[in-house]
């Protein structure tokens, strides 16, 4: 069984990537109304991969015998000022739950919960990846800018992603 307040901080960080799954998902909708399809296609499979995160989190209530509870979800900003500033947002958004992953593992240091520390693990070597892709594309809008050519470069590089 999980401690009351690392059961509730685990619920909460299901919220938050379950918001981090919609903002993404919203930001994909912009790039499609945009027409920017390969924006859009990138956003996607991360907002997917937001998905499979909370339910990493959701099976491990689970099987710590458990409950899971589903809080309501905030509405992502639904409007960006361009691709660059769509994806610095992201970049900052993923920081923000590097921030809170940590605190989450302190808590579960703090409750002498190792199973909880273990599978926050993961999240931890992940954060620094989904840090480290955010950091490349921010870069690399800095590099070539925003003309239309580099966009649409952009759009069918960041377009060929194929796993989530
Ligand atoms: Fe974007 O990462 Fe979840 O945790």
């Amino acid at each position: 069984m999980l401690s009351k307040a690392v059961l509730k901080a685990l619920n909460e960080q299901i919220n938050h990537e379950m918001y981090s799954s919609y903002l993404y998902l919203s930001m994909a909708a912009w790039c499609e109304a945009k027409n920017f399809p390969g924006f859009a296609q990138w956003m996607k499979l991360q907002s997917s991969e937001e998905t499979k995160h909370a339910m990493k989190l959701y099976e491990f209530i689970h099987d710590r015998g458990s409950a899971v509870t589903l809080l309501a979800i905030d509405q992502p900003a639904t409007e960006f000022k361009s691709p660059a500033k769509m994806f610095e947002l992201a970049l900052e958004h993923e920081r923000k739950i590097s921030a809170l992953i940590t605190k989450l593992y302190e808590l579960a240091g703090k409750e002498n919960d190792y199973p909880t520390q273990v599978m926050l693990q993961w999240f931890i070597t992940e954060q620094v990846e989904e840090e480290k892709t955010a950091v490349g594309i921010v870069e690399q809008f800095k590099m070539v800018g925003e003309s239309p050519v580099s966009l649409l470069m952009l759009d069918r590089q960041l377009g060929a992603r194929s796993n989530a």
